[in-house]
């Protein structure tokens, strides 16, 4: 390979731009030997005149990889955002609606598994995740319960409940006149105690002397 970009200054291309000259055919297309020099049968990389579109498409290999989301559609020849089975499909992150040779599209979801686990609080509603549950699909996450039983989409809420411990410590921690009456309570628990062995004790002697 000779560097002929050296050369001939005119023949420099960008390394920023696929298509140096913007006339919708790429560089490397442009100069398919990639040697930086037009080569007979090449185009000018810097001349968009004699870029020549590639018109029609004869299958999805003209459209991108097995991911791009694009596809050859055989009735106008043209590639199309979609995918289908077989052929070109979506990037990861999609999903095809179609698992046909038709032509289908490129989704965020078909159902709830594309949308997080059981417990992940996302449906999938109209091909798209949401916030929600639903019985036959994806719940709530612990500690939350599904507004809806049934397959309509309902919402995670939680439950309201009786005891609300955060509160309790914050009248702990508002004086010690709390934790003061605390204690005496304690004591009174022992003293109960104590006054029942006793009493039983004076119950015993009042049997005995009978
Ligand atoms: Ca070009
Ligand atoms: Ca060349
Ligand atoms: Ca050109």
């Amino acid at each position: 390979m000779t560097c002929v970009a050296d050369a001939d200054p005119s023949t420099k291309t960008s390394p920023l731009l696929v298509d140096t000259d913007g006339g919708s055919v790429g560089d490397g297309v442009e100069d398919a030997n990639h040697n930086g020099k037009i080569d007979a049968g090449e185009t000018d990389p810097n001349d968009p005149t004699d870029d020549v579109p590639v018109t029609g498409c004869t299958g999805d290999g003209d459209c991108g990889s097995p991911t791009s989301g694009k596809v050859c559609d055989p009735a106008t020849k043209t590639c199309v955002d979609g995918c289908h089975t077989p052929g070109n499909g979506c990037p990861s992150d999609l999903v095809c609606t179609s698992d046909t040779p038709a032509i289908g599209s490129c989704v965020e979801c078909l159902d709830d598994t594309q949308c997080g686990d059981a417990q992940s609080g996302k449906v999938c509603e109209d091909h798209v995740c949401v916030s929600g549950c639903h019985e036959g699909g994806n719940g709530c996450p612990e500690g939350q319960e599904c507004t809806s039983t049934t397959i309509q989409i309902g919402t995670c809420e939680t439950p309201q409940t009786t005891t609300t411990t955060p509160e309790d410590d914050e009248v702990v921690a508002e004086g010690g006149g709390c934790v003061c009456t605390t204690r005496p309570a304690a004591d009174d628990g022992r003293g109960w105690l104590l006054a029942l062995a006793v009493g039983g004790l004076f119950a015993a002697r009042r049997r005995r002397s009978r």
